[in-house]
């Protein structure tokens, strides 16, 4: 552990609404700091993941869009952390939005990162970099330094915000890392994501509310790991002495049909009696194979992931049947 220890810590998230800014301000407030989030304006409020801890949390308003908001809230709230995690993060958005993708997922990490450089370039910053950036696979598995050939408006963005990150880090000594983190999931998963459009299924189909779940690729196979196990490795790296970037993964692969088999079973369901295919939810070019090396974070951070592919489908399975069990009654 690093000599790094201010009197009060403070750490402002990015994307505090999204699944990984939820599990990571839970995990803050459990180790003491005084945790900032930057909200973006809406017409309706979308604190769900938040609610249990929102008077816990100094939320503000501000957008990746908008360097003067960032600007503004580094000057009035001083954090020593920063973890950037707003992003335009599903893939295939970023087609159909390929420059607000960019704006957002490569250019905001920019505006965050001359943020910092403006104000304090003593803050340390985290920036969510991802696998989607190995796209086509260059190696298996992809470690920190298998080269990057994205396949979506999403990946390249992501490679973008990754090159910056070590171009401020390179060029004004910036504590900044990029986690490239592997699919994380969980019951706070966004329902438009493979893993939880699965597991809400699921549920429905078992309660009788749904009949058929139309996919797209069930062949794709993905590295997929539990997102409270990953945020501590967000925080693990801004707590090194030197910045650096790490590979989070849980180091194991399996297909999209293999969590279908693995969620509807977990119901006593076969999927082949509820999966069809559609074809708008193919991709123009795809990932078909990620799988991860995670051994240099466990190595240097001394972190290793704790729930498995089987505990995270039941997990994630048991807690829609739950939720939606308890709104039929
Ligand atoms: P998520 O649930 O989709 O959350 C994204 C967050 O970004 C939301 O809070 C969203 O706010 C916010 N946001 C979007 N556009 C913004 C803007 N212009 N200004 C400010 N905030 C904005 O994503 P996640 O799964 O938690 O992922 C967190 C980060 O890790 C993302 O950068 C993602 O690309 C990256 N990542 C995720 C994974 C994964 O498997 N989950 C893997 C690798 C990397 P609203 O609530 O207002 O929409
Ligand atoms: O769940 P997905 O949409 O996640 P994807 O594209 O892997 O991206 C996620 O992980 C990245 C890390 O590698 C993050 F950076 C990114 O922000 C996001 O969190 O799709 C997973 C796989 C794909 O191969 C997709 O083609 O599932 C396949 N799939 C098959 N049917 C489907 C569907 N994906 C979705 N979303 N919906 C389907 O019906």
């Amino acid at each position: 552990m690093s000599k790094y220890e201010p009197m009060t810590r403070k750490a402002l998230i990015t994307g505090i609404t999204g699944q990984d800014g939820s599990y990571l301000a839970d995990f803050l407030l459990e180790q003491g700091y005084e945790v900032v989030g930057m909200i973006r304006r809406s017409s309706t409020l979308n604190f769900e993941r938040i609610a249990h801890i929102q008077d816990k949390l100094t939320l503000v308003p501000g957008d990746l869009l908008d360097e003067v908001s960032m600007i503004n809230i580094l000057k009035e709230h001083r954090p020593h952390e920063v973890y950037n995690l707003a992003a335009q993060s599903f893939v295939q958005t970023s087609w159909g939005q390929p420059v607000l993708t960019g704006e957002t997922t490569a250019l905001g990490v920019t505006r965050v990162l001359d943020a910092i450089r403006t104000v304090d370039p003593e803050i340390r910053l985290y920036q969510a970099s991802s696998s989607e950036m190995f796209g086509k696979v260059q190696e298996v598995p992809q470690k920190e330094s298998t080269p990057f050939y994205p396949r979506s408006p999403y990946g390249v963005a992501k490679v973008y915000g990754h090159w910056i990150t070590i171009n401020y880090r390179e060029s004004y000594g910036l504590h900044a890392s990029s986690g490239i983190l592997f699919n994380h999931e969980s019951p706070r998963r966004g329902l438009e994501f493979v893993t939880r459009k699965i597991s809400y299924a699921v549920a429905k189909i078992k309660l009788g509310l749904q009949d058929k779940l139309a996919l797209g690729n069930l062949d794709a196979q993905r590295d997929w790991g539990y997102a409270q196990d990953y945020v501590m490795a967000m925080w693990l790296m801004l707590q090194q002495d030197q910045p650096q970037d790490f590979v989070i993964a849980t180091g194991e692969t399996h297909s999209v049909r293999e969590f279908c088999e693995t969620a509807f079973s977990y119901l006593d369901l076969d999927y082949k009696d509820y999966v069809i295919m559609d074809e708008r939810f193919m991709r123009p070019a795809e990932v078909d194979l990620l799988v991860g090396d995670p051994s240099n974070a466990e190595k240097t951070l001394g972190w290793k992931r704790k729930v498995g592919f089987q505990e995270l489908v039941s997990m994630m399975v048991q807690a829609d049947y739950d939720t939606l069990s308890s709104q039929i009654k």
